[in-house]
């Protein structure tokens, strides 16, 4: 291109103010470790949304949608794929299970979601979850003996390995040469051949189901950046959703490592597994359980080894939605969740399950950790510092009456404002939401 000869040395630029985005990102996260009903809130904020995307995990992640008396779950589907009107995207930072997705998916369109090859959009930068990748989750789980990490085995850990290795293949390289495509799942298949003798791979047989797929899952590829990028400077309004999975105390960073999974489950990984900028997100809604559940192995200080936690884990009814585990449970723990806001600043909160608190008599929060008579100032990062420390709890008397049918705050037992009152004035975060139920319909909304 050719300068402009009448251009002075002494001209100044023209003035350009930044070009502000027209549409905010709402995110949904998790605060705890995961389940806190994630899947439920977007699923209600998705009603109304354009947009709904998942940014990290795969098909780890479990999320329950009730809508009258149809039950859903989705692992790598995003849930808005329950509103017809709503795109649902995997972002670059979702590692995917290509025939775990269409077997979602098909599994869904069953449940009358006929609508989901039109309005799934996948992000041709996402990696590919192989089933080598589980195998060697689940031989690593093996070699780890009673220091098991307790994942859900669907090789999870080890595609993003081979992601921050540079050596993973993505949707891109499965939609692009396919002679590419098969050198370069040789030279992966070989790479774990040489590190875990014994592995089994049929290599052609794998390429040659992978190729299948494409045609399937073409149509729905895109550039996810530039997709994403329409939709924030739309200018018309829209409402973009990102729904987190597994949760703050599982980020591979912020978590409590190594009993954690291997993505950013934090507001952090919004902007770097969807490729959108940080001051295109908006609200950030943390998902509070009204108690506290772990799936798999890992220090959990409020966990209840007796019969609250057996009862807990009851009247929740805590199983895995992706395995069946039992899930572990607990009282609610303030520290976690305090510590869940400093990283994702939470604009509000929805607590979720209060209805599972009706029956008890009392209830605790636990507001601080001591170790050696003194309080800790901060989260420890050391597992063995977390493992030794004492809880500090409040007690609270229980209400004793159901909530199930409380459709506004003002409905609800004494016990159970004070209850959430308690936790809001703890946590200097408004709550936003109450969860009284599983149905789309349980819920009480405060603003
Ligand atoms: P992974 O498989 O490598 O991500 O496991 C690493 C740790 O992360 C935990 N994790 C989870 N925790 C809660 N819920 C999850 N999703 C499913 C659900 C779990 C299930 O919604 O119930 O069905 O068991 C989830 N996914 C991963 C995991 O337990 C490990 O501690
Ligand atoms: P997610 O991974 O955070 O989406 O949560 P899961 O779906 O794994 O687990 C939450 C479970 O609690 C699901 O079975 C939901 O249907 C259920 N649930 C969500 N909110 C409520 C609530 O307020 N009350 C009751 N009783 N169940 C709820
Ligand atoms: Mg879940």
């Amino acid at each position: 291109m050719a300068v402009n000869g009448d251009i002075s040395l002494e001209a100044s630029l023209p003035s350009l103010s930044p070009k502000e985005v027209n549409n905010k990102v709402t995110v949904i996260l998790g605060a705890q470790w995961g389940d806190e009903g994630k899947g439920k809130l977007v699923d209600l904020i998705a009603t109304k949304a354009d947009v709904v995307c998942r940014v990290q995990g795969g098909n780890n992640a479990g999320h329950t949608v009730v809508v009258g008396k149809q039950k859903f779950d989705f692992h790598l589907l995003p849930s808005g794929i329950i509103n017809e009107n709503c795109k649902a995207v995997i972002g670059n930072g979702v590692v995917i299970n290509i025939p775990e997705l269409l077997s979602e998916a098909k599994k869904n369109e069953g449940k009358g979601l006929t609508w989901w090859r039109k309005n799934l959009v996948i992000s041709d930068r996402a990696h590919i979850v192989f089933s080598f990748h589980q195998q060697v989750d689940q031989i690593l789980e093996e070699m780890k003996g009673n220091q098991k990490l307790g994942t859900t085995k669907k090789g999870i850990g080890p595609t993003y390995a081979c992601k921050a290795g540079r050596m993973n293949l993505r949707i891109s390289d499965l939609l692009g040469c396919e002679k590419i495509f098969a050198e370069k799942f040789h030279a992966l298949a070989k790479f774990y051949q040489q590190q875990y003798p014994g592995l089994e791979i049929n290599e052609k047989e794998q390429i040659d189901e992978y190729l299948g797929y494409k045609k399937e899952l073409k149509p729905m590829v895109k550039d996810v950046v530039k997709f994403m990028h329409e939709y924030l400077h739309s200018s018309g309004k829209k409402s973009i959703v990102v729904e987190g999975a597994n949760a703050t105390m599982l980020d591979i960073d912020f978590g409590t490592y190594p009993f954690v999974t291997s993505s950013n489950c934090t507001v952090g990984g919004v902007c770097t597994g969807l490729g959108i900028p940080p001051s295109s997100i908006g609200n950030v809604i943390g998902i509070v359980k009204a108690y506290t559940s772990r799936v798999g192995s890992g220090p959990f200080p409020t966990e209840q080894l007796n019969d609250i936690g057996q009862n807990l884990q009851t009247i929740g009814f805590e199983f895995g939605v992706t395995t069946g585990r039992k899930r572990r449970c607990g009282w609610l723990d303030l520290v976690v969740v305090r510590y869940a806001h400093m990283i994702n600043n939470f604009s509000s909160i929805a607590i979720t399950k209060l209805d599972i608190l009706d029956t008890f008599e009392s209830v605790k929060i636990g507001v601080a950790y001591k170790r050696n008579g003194e309080v800790l100032s901060v989260f420890p990062a050391s597992l063995e510092v977390l493992e030794d420390v004492e809880v500090e709890y409040i007690t609270l008397p229980g209400w004793q009456s159901s909530t199930c049918e409380c459709r506004n705050f003002s409905e609800l037992p004494y016990q159970a404002k004070v209850y959430l009152k308690t936790i809001q004035d703890l946590l200097q975060v408004p709550v936003r939401w109450v969860g009284v139920g599983q149905a789309r319909s349980e819920i009480i909304e405060i603003f």
